[in-house]
């Protein structure tokens, strides 16, 4: 797999983060002469580049791209070292399938909803674009996201934190909510379940409690001020804030409500998650909290000693993100990072913390605390909690290992 090359404009940043401090000081190397003199072109129509384009495309500087652990391509990760806020363009959003990605034409394109219910309905794109709408900032994250480095496979020290945790994204998620095309069916007041079906080769399915459908679910077709793209599930897809990503059914074509779940084979061969005793938890579907230092991080280095911002995505599936709390000393102590505005919930947070490197090693990790008052347990405890074999949920306390030489590497759990 290739790793991002390393980011000039980040190095730039952060060298510039010394202004964060209060502290007036040149960037390091510079002379007060060169800053007074500024760069510009003898013939400034030089820099005249190419007419705009019908649909816009990045500086050919900047390359972030998806990466991928599979020569098949089952999934893509996101590149979460390169982004700035909360938002994944929606061409660098994370994205899991399990056989293929479907092309549907939006015209053939029907959702139907049945069982327990007083009028078995099925709505068109056209339909289901006619009700009343909502949009929602959230973010997803697939449930098996950084099993890798908590099985420790392989050298997990020179991982990316899109290597690492890039199975998580954040989107404006448009559509109209589930709760109103259920009153329009009339369902039975003994439905306790629904089960979501996609139209893909996989035919995904997975039963939902209903108490889902009149919270906050979606059925969603917009992503990002445009329709959804195709890896997302276009037309239509189902979107749950805050649970695992394999419950939020793509390509959706139909939900049926019972009472009781389907117990179908996405619940009971997969997203079960074997315990140590041999019970498995089951319909672990909220996502805890969790937090990941994207910069600096591997391949990052600190050209130098001095003050330099921690940064990095925090996010919860059970609310909004209460603090985030930061060490620069391998955990002996803690300090309050700064969260970026907006704090939304079910959603990626941006932290900062600004860091004084002295120039020795340490580790600096994050550890994100949720509005229930749970916080992100340290590596010994998640993995007496569910054991080596577990499969899903791997939200322990990261940390980044920095060299006297300013290499940072991945230093596993805390
Ligand atoms: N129909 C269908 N829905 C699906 C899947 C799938 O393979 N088929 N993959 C699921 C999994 S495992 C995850 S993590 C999320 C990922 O959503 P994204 O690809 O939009 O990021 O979609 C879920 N929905
Ligand atoms: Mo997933």
């Amino acid at each position: 797999m290739d790793r991002p090359k390393s980011i000039s404009r980040r190095r730039v940043l952060a060298a510039g983060t010394a202004g964060i401090v209060g502290a007036a000081l040149p960037i390091a190397g510079q002379s007060p002469d060169q800053a007074a003199r500024p760069k510009v072109p003898a013939d400034p129509t030089k820099v005249q580049g190419p007419l705009a384009t019908d649909v816009g495309n990045r500086s050919p500087f900047e390359r972030p791209k998806r990466v991928s652990f599979s020569d098949r391509r089952t999934s893509s990760l996101s590149p979460l070292q390169d982004l700035d806020g909360i938002i994944t363009p929606s061409d660098l959003h994370f994205e899991r399938h399990h056989a293929g990605v479907p092309t549907i034409d939006p015209k053939q394109y029907s959702l139907l909803i049945h069982g327990m219910v007083d009028r078995p309905l099925v709505f068109t794109l056209d339909d289901l674009r006619r009700f009343p709408g909502k949009s929602m900032i959230r973010m997803i994250e697939c449930s098996g996201n950084g099993g890798r480095v908590y099985r420790r496979e392989g050298n997990i020290t020179d991982l990316t934190p899109q290597q690492i945790d890039g199975l998580t994204s954040t989107s404006e998620w448009t559509g109209v909510p589930l709760a109103t095309l259920l009153r329009e069916a009339g369902v039975s007041p003994k439905a306790t379940w629904f089960l979501a079906e996609g139209m893909d080769a996989a035919v995904m399915t997975r039963s939902i409690p209903i108490a889902k459908a009149w919270d906050d679910a979606l059925i969603a077709y917009g992503q990002n001020g445009e329709s959804l793209r195709p890896e997302q599930g276009y037309p239509v897809r189902l979107f749950l804030p805050g649970v695992e990503g394999n419950a939020s059914i793509k390509w959706l074509r139909r939900i049926e409500l019972a009472d009781q779940p389907f117990m179908t084979r996405e619940e009971t061969a997969k997203y079960t998650d074997p315990l140590p005793d041999g019970t498995a938890r089951i319909f672990s579907l909220d996502m805890d909290a969790k937090s990941l230092i994207t910069e600096p991080a591997f391949p990052d280095k600190l050209t130098g000693p001095g003050w330099w911002e921690i940064r990095g995505i925090a996010w919860t599936g059970r609310g909004k993100i209460a603090r985030v709390e930061i060490s620069t000393d391998g955990g002996k102590t803690w300090q309050h990072a700064k969260l970026d505005e907006p704090v939304l919930p079910k959603c990626h947070t941006r932290f900062r913390f600004p860091f004084e490197w002295k120039g020795g090693e340490t580790i600096i990790a994050s550890r994100a605390t949720d509005e229930t008052g749970y916080s992100q347990p340290t590596y010994d405890v998640l993995l007496a909690a569910r054991g080596p074999s577990t499969a899903y949920h791997f939200n322990n306390i990261r940390g980044w290992k920095i060299h006297a030489d300013g290499t940072v590497k991945f230093a596993g759990g805390l």
